[in-house]
């Protein structure tokens, strides 16, 4: 979904610039993790509550999440310059379901960045998600780290997704994803947004909002 000319410029820029702000203060403070998440967008600021609820979008899930729209959760993922940190191969369902259960939770993977194989794009096996919620272990290192078993999955299908700084990757919440390190001199961060019919119940603690009614 490509943006109207100028709207990358300032409020994607903006949220980036904001993001990085804060989380240079989030990493302080974790002692040197490097992998940085800012939680509960749908509720910090203006900004990014607009985001998340952005009629564009909603317009672009309604047919897929039903009945009416609540954000599960909202979050900005950072991969600062040079980083081997790997968030493994995974499907959110396996973190969502330990909450509350939805057919129909989907995510949108928004970067504001450009982003391809140099710095940590997201890779993804089109049609995974058809294959239901596949075994999973929790992972010592890394993140994304409710994981498959080694060996388990069937990888061959999997390709990266090079997508422009303001698009958005819808994917299914079964679907199989995962993203490499940054090996470029510019940090990397996406905004992603998972939503799901609003008669599940709850989301991740706070974030829950229903912005439709079922
Ligand atoms: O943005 C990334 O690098 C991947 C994040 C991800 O897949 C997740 O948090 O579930």
């Amino acid at each position: 979904m490509p943006l109207p000319a100028g709207e990358k410029e300032t409020r994607f820029e903006e949220v980036d610039n904001r993001g990085s702000g804060r989380l240079r203060a989030d990493r302080d403070q974790q002692d040197g993790q490097k992998y940085n998440i800012i939680l509960q967008l749908g509720l910090r600021s203006p900004m990014t509550r607009a985001i998340c609820s952005d009629e564009r979008i909603l317009t672009l899930i309604e047919d897929l999440v039903q009945p009416g729209i609540a954000i599960y959760s909202a979050k900005m993922v950072e991969k600062p310059p040079y980083d081997d940190t790997v968030c493994h191969w995974h499907q959110d369902d396996a973190y969502y379901q330990q909450t509350s259960h939805s057919d129909c939770r989907m995510s949108i993977w928004l970067p504001l960045t450009d982003c391809d194989e140099t710095n940590g794009c997201l890779w993804t096996v089109p049609g995974s998600h058809k294959q239901g919620l596949q075994e999973w272990t929790k992972r010592a290192f890394g993140f994304c780290n409710l994981a498959f078993k080694d060996g388990l999955a069937q990888l061959d299908g999997a390709i990266p997704v090079r997508i422009a700084a303001g698009d958005i990757l819808l994917f299914h919440a079964l679907t199989w994803h995962r993203s490499l390190s940054n090996q470029t001199d510019h940090t990397r961060r996406s905004f992603i947004v998972s939503y799901q019919d609003a008669e599940a119940i709850k989301g991740n603690g706070p974030q829950h909002k229903i912005l439709r009614a079922a």
